[in-house]
């Protein structure tokens, strides 16, 4: 059973709980949203929930603007870590090939290519429990020269400390990406090998070092409505909320623990989308993993919700994404505008 309150996390927590809302009210920085009140804007008529988010949208981006971000695995598989949906977990049996880190050079090309189609960001993840001293130094190198390309920079490395942390915001980096994935009550049905206050602590440690913040989650996992709420309970009581908040679809990975769960209602996805902008007016909501299995309606639909972002590019991590020439045509056909 989901908890109707928001979970107690050292992170998460702040002092005095705001009184319960007597409708699903605007928020304010300093409101906590209780789980209640974001199920509440699950349960509205879709209609009203996608046009509440709008006009939040509105209050605070141009309507229209897209932020694109590529993608790159510099380290792919092998990882110690057991998450259910993960390709790259070494003891799921998927058949994915262990690679060793990308050299410098080669990850360059990939920037350069992303650069020159029209990336702003540049994401370089690694299947790692957290990285070891010779391969942060590495990422870091591989930080700043991505950054002299005119990049923002972000990376996904698995747990930092605070020295860590700090390393990497002084060779620049601009994001961290790093998911509280599911709610606080389904993160160890997902995960046993790390809780998800190792992953609250790393956020804690990533925002000190002055690095913005990714962070997101993922649905479609048998999580729920309630789950669903939970997840972005978590992410919108963060003080701030993450300046970035990927919203992937699980993307099923045959050999995986969850290569074979329920199928979500397209619809909730989008759901889950526009409640992330109510409660987050002022992030970056990304429409993240599964949009190759998304048709251009239902993309169309996740914008309408309040989706600012999208990765760009032929490949996520393991597995593919939408061609850009199809993403550079449906920004034409609705007249998005890239940023
Ligand atoms: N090891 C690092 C970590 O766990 O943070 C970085 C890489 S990990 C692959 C980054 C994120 O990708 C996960 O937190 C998860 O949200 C997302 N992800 C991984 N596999 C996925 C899948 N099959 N479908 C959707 N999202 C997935
Ligand atoms: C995030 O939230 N989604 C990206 C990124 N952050 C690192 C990863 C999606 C991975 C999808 C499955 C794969 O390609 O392996
Ligand atoms: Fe490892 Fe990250 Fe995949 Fe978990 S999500 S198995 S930590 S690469």
């Amino acid at each position: 059973m989901m908890t109707t309150s928001a979970s107690p996390v050292r992170f998460a927590a702040r002092p005095a709980p705001e009184p319960a809302p007597a409708a699903i009210s605007p928020v304010s920085a300093q409101t906590r949203w209780r789980v209640a009140d974001i199920e509440a804007l699950f349960a509205l008529p879709f209609l009203d929930l996608l046009f509440r988010a709008q006009e939040t949208h509105r209050a605070h981006f141009k309507a229209g603007e897209v932020q694109r971000s590529t993608l790159l695995s510099i380290k792919t598989g092998g990882c110690s870590e057991d998450c259910g949906y993960c390709s790259q977990a070494a003891r799921h049996h998927t058949g994915l090939e262990r690679e060793s880190l990308m050299p410098l050079e080669e990850v360059l090309e990939h920037a350069r290519a992303a650069k020159a189609g029209g990336s702003s960001r540049f994401c370089m993840g690694a299947a790692w429990r957290s990285p070891k001293e010779k391969d942060l130094a590495a990422v870091i190198e591989m930080v700043r020269e991505v950054k002299k390309l005119g990049l923002e920079t972000c990376v996904t490395l698995g747990m930092l400390d605070g020295e860590q942390a700090r390393r990497l915001a002084d060779a620049g980096l601009d994001y961290y990406n790093h998911n509280v994935d599911t709610a606080p009550d389904y993160y160890n049905k997902i995960v046993t090998t790390h809780t998800l206050q190792d992953r609250l602590d790393t956020i804690e440690k990533v925002r000190d070092a002055g690095i913005n913040v990714c962070s997101g989650g993922i649905v479609g996992m048998g999580e729920g409505q309630a789950g669903r709420a939970g997840l972005i309970a978590q992410l919108a009581n963060m003080t701030p909320p993450p300046e970035s908040v990927p919203i992937n679809k699980l993307v099923p990975f045959p050999g995986t623990p969850l290569a074979e769960g329920e199928t979500l209602d397209p619809f909730d996805f989008v759901r889950t989308i526009a409640v992330a902008r109510i409660t987050m007016p002022k992030s970056f909501v990304r429409l993240s993993a599964g949009r190759e299995q998304m048709s251009d309606e239902l993309q169309a639909l996740c914008f309408m919700a309040g989706a600012n972002s999208i990765f760009y590019g032929e490949r996520l991590l393991t597995t593919g994404n939408t061609d850009a020439g199809n993403d550079m045509r449906l920004f034409a056909r609705l007249g998005l505008v890239s940023i």
